[in-house]
């Protein structure tokens, strides 16, 4: 018979006001300079970094196993601003195992979680305080934030899933979200 092996459950506390966990395994930090060859205006981006390279986002993450049948979970956190209108946003990334899925709840600030497909598909899902967000299987994605305050969110996804980014930073996203004036473009 097979054996299973039995992981000792945990409990995490998040700082809601902060929009962090508190005492995570993982923390990634992402600057600017991180975010090279992603907005349309590369110059604005240039002088943002040469103005002091400024947090982009962060992630929080308690470690489990990478392992089929573990979920990965943890606080993505991206703070506002734009380079040239277009709003701050992540990377963005398919999952290694494409058919792997991730939901996303928003726990405060306004955006959007852009996706795409390889066949070009592109869909934008209104994020705010809330609300939750179901990235399917072979959907891309990024969070983009249209607010003025960090947009934060609790991801879980399939903790075998791994990180595809080198197609995103082939491809791109089909649409770019901007805020000119007050007000959201998407386009
Ligand atoms: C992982 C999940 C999030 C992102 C985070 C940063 O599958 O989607 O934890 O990693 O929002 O985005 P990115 O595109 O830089 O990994
Ligand atoms: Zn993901």
């Amino acid at each position: 018979m097979e054996k299973h092996s039995i992981y000792e459950p945990f409990g995490v506390d998040l700082d809601l006001v902060q929009g962090i966990l508190r005492e995570p395994d993982n923390h990634l930090i992402r600057k600017a300079s991180s975010m090279k060859g992603h907005y349309a205006d590369a110059k604005a981006l240039d002088d943002l970094i040469h103005q002091g390279d400024p947090l982009h986002y962060e992630v929080f993450e308690k470690e489990v196993p990478q392992a089929y049948g573990h979920l990965m979970f943890g606080i993505s956190k991206l703070q506002p601003g734009t380079v040239n209108g277009e709003c701050f946003m992540t990377k963005g990334h398919y999952h290694a195992i494409p058919e792997t899925a991730e939901v996303y709840l928003c726990l405060c600030g306004k955006g959007y979680m852009l996706m795409k497909t390889t066949e070009g598909e592109c869909r934008a899902e209104y994020m705010e305080r809330g609300r939750i967000v179901y990235v399917p299987p072979y959907w891309a994605h990024r969070s983009v934030n249209v607010g003025s305050e960090p947009l934060t969110t609790l991801f879980i996804y399939p903790a075998d899933a791994g990180h595809n980014y080198g197609d995103i930073e082939q491809e791109g996203f089909p649409k770019r979200i901007y805020l000119r004036h007050g007000k959201v473009e998407i386009v």
